[in-house]
């Protein structure tokens, strides 16, 4: 190839994957697959080597990582970054409109328009664009002086390097907070665990402590994500309100948070806060409140700020994910794995509406390093719907009897001796026939995002176990009416129901199959990469190394983990037995002429005949997509009660808005 071409070829593959980076990280809809992203990927770091002068900092090769730094540099922002004002309740806000209103001489009676934000709990940058390319990013620091971490935010995938305008500013400064999204917060954490670093209390920490590396390589591992809020200093760039920037910057490659919104009053703010309320737990990230602000600059501008703090803005807060308690016992747990973890088992208090009565504690070095002891009076955490976490001890009140709980020596349900392995935090049970090892893997087998074998749940596994009737997951496949039988108050439509229930999850898709196995560090995430990458049991069973990390989110931890798991002769004998005993996972080839082939979903409000994963699951089936958000791309939304934002903006967009009874018709049309 000769340079034009390449120059042509180099720019057009640089599109091309930024243009799949934004499918795949901020729209969750993917257009290629891995190996074709990868393919892309390839090519393009090939034409940039052959032709190392048309290199460019821009070229999405570069977010891999740079050299590490000794420290960061200070960088004084060009106007400071504000702080917010916090309100707790309905008043305080109320309070905050109408200081709004005496300050621009406006009659209490009149309207304001406001922007309502999540406020993600993460950690506030800024970053600079200078004729479009970003050049300079940096932690919010004090306000006016954070670090240069521009290395580290360019490994950010959402993070555009280059503004997506033919015209870009000459300057533009953005605003944003980064933050790790729950799911990989807690792929990180058990990453951490099983390498014997300390897990991170929430993913708020976990995202400080990422971007703040010196290391941007170790950064560029973690799935760090960003939503831009405000603009800073801006030259050739014209903003005139708060939802007019908003909605402008996805246009030019930067993420805003879809589910801001702008309403015409205070009133709407509180119903938006209610209704934030009600999704905080099955948001995919953290959220700590809401940001209310006024939405046009001019008004903005008039009403100016206080010392550090905007008139015009103010953080309406959640109650705290925190509470106070005491810890009544520690106990030893044994996993699926062998693992033994230290359980607390907590006074009974309510953390934001759910009552927590236990925490992991994560491990015994954790336990030690915390110094957590029974009896003391703790702060517990709960982030989403993640387990609960003890974060710290209250010193002052530690009961003076109470001492360091021991390290268990022996496994707590069968007696046999613990290990701990080489590199990693963790102790081990190594008894291959582990009661507690066996109950826990069969039960994972068995549950609903697994085999989903309706109503075979732990107490009856409990008693399969304790009348020898099963040693592994294979038996449940060979169990008879007389077995079921031998229950206590076992009845006889119970028992056909039972095994109606192990019947049909015969026929489960591959991806669950895999994941009921209980493959270590293949969660349910990766079964579904490796259901579509191999697409049968057998393939995956004859897999390489080489194979597994051609896999895109496939990394070398995770693959040792499963060629060990398919090397090991009672496994391969167990997927025997099942495969006898007829259990044929199906395969979840993308499916062609399925109904809803081509056609995307977005489920949003509060979903009453299923939830959310069996949606997916249904529209998945039938070749179709379930979607996060809304966009031009969507064909319907499916809307419950109390559906928010996703429904105004279907409307706005004029696609099809539908009831969940209405989906169920057009699945069974
Ligand atoms: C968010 C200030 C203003 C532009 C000042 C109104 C205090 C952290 O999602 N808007 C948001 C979020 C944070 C914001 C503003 N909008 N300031 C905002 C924010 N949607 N989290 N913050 N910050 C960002 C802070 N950070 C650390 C220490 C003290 N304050």
């Amino acid at each position: 190839m000769d340079k034009p071409a390449a120059e042509r070829r180099i720019s057009e593959l640089r599109n091309q994957i930024n243009h799949h980076n934004w499918r795949y990280y901020v729209e969750d809809q993917p257009e290629i697959s891995d190996a074709d992203y990868d393919k892309l990927f390839h090519e393009l770091v090939k034409l940039e080597e052959q032709f190392p002068d048309l290199a460019s900092a821009d070229s999405p090769t570069r977010r891999v990582g740079a050299p590490p730094l000794d420290k960061f540099v200070q960088v004084r922002h060009r106007s400071p970054m504000l702080s917010l004002e916090d309100a707790f309740s309905e008043a305080e806000i109320l309070d905050f409109d109408e200081r709004v209103k005496r300050f621009l001489g406006l009659p209490a009676d009149k309207d304001i328009d406001y922007v309502c934000e999540p406020k993600m709990d993460g950690l506030a940058v800024e970053l600079i664009y200078e004729n479009g390319a970003f050049t300079v990013g940096s932690t919010r620091g004090d306000g006016f002086v954070g670090e240069d971490v521009t290395q580290n935010l360019k490994t950010v995938k959402t993070i555009p390097l280059r503004l997506n305008l033919t015209h870009p500013p000459q300057l533009l400064e953005l605003r944003g907070e980064v933050y790790l999204s729950l799911a990989a917060f807690q792929k990180l954490n058990q990453e951490r665990e099983e390498a014997g670093e300390p897990p991170f209390a929430n993913p708020r920490n976990a995202a400080a402590g990422s971007l703040r590396q010196l290391d941007s390589k170790i950064t560029a591992k973690r799935p760090l994500s960003i939503f831009c809020y405000a603009p800073g200093e801006a030259t050739g760039a014209e903003f005139t309100s708060q939802h007019g920037f908003l909605t402008n910057i996805p246009h030019w490659g930067v993420p805003a948070n879809p589910l801001a919104r702008k309403v015409a009053n205070i009133q709407e703010v509180l119903a938006y806060y209610r209704e934030m309320a009600a999704k905080r737990d099955s948001l995919p990230y953290e959220i700590d409140g809401v940001v209310v602000k006024v939405d046009s600059f001019a008004i903005q501008r008039e009403l100016g700020e206080k010392t550090r703090s905007p008139r015009w803005a103010v953080a309406y807060k959640f109650p705290p994910r925190q509470a106070i308690t005491v810890v009544e016992r520690i106990v030893p747990s044994v996993g699926r794995t062998g693992v033994v973890t230290p359980v607390a088992f907590l006074r009974p208090v309510e953390v934001s509406g759910v009552t927590v009565s236990r925490a992991t504690l994560h491990n015994w070095e954790e336990l030690e390093k915390k110094d957590i002891r029974e009896g003391d009076t703790v702060v517990v955490e709960r982030a989403g719907d993640v387990i609960p976490a003890v974060v710290q001890v209250v010193a002052d009140q530690r009961p003076k009897d109470a001492a360091k709980f021991p390290v268990p020596q022996t496994c707590p349900e069968c007696g046999s001796e613990v290990v701990k392995i080489p590199g990693e935090v963790a102790i081990r049970c190594m008894g291959l026939s582990c009661p507690a090892q066996i109950r826990e893997s069969i039960i994972h087998f068995a549950s609903r995002n697994a085999m989903d074998i309706d109503g075979l749940g732990e107490k009856y596994i409990e008693q399969l176990l304790r009348l020898g009737l099963v040693k592994n997951v294979a038996d449940l496949y060979y169990l008879t009416k007389d077995h079921f039988m031998q229950f206590e108050r076992m009845g006889d439509k119970l028992a056909d129901n039972l095994l109606t229930a192990i019947e049909q999850s015969k026929q489960r898709e591959l991806s669950r199959f895999i994941y009921a196995l209980g493959i270590r560090q293949v969660g349910e995430h990766t079964a579904k990469l490796l259901a579509k990458s191999f697409g049968s049991m057998e393939h995956l069973e004859k897999t390489s190394a080489e194979e597994l990390l051609s896999i895109r989110e496939i990394g070398p931890q995770v693959a040792s983990s499963i060629l060990s798991f398919f090397h090991n002769q009672e496994n391969l004998l167990v997927i025997r037995r099942l495969v006898a005993a007829g259990v044929k996972p199906t395969v979840e080839e993308k499916t062609v002429g399925g109904k809803f082939t081509g056609r995307t979903f977005v489920f949003t409000g509060s979903l009453t005949r299923f939830s959310r994963d069996e949606a997916k699951r249904m529209v998945e089936n039938e070749g179709g997509h379930a979607a996060g958000s809304v966009s031009k791309k969507t064909d319907y939304v499916v809307a419950g009660a109390e559906a928010g934002s996703k429904l105004d903006k279907a409307r706005e967009l004029g696609v099809q808005v539908i009831t969940e009874e209405e989906f169920l018709q057009l699945l069974e049309s």
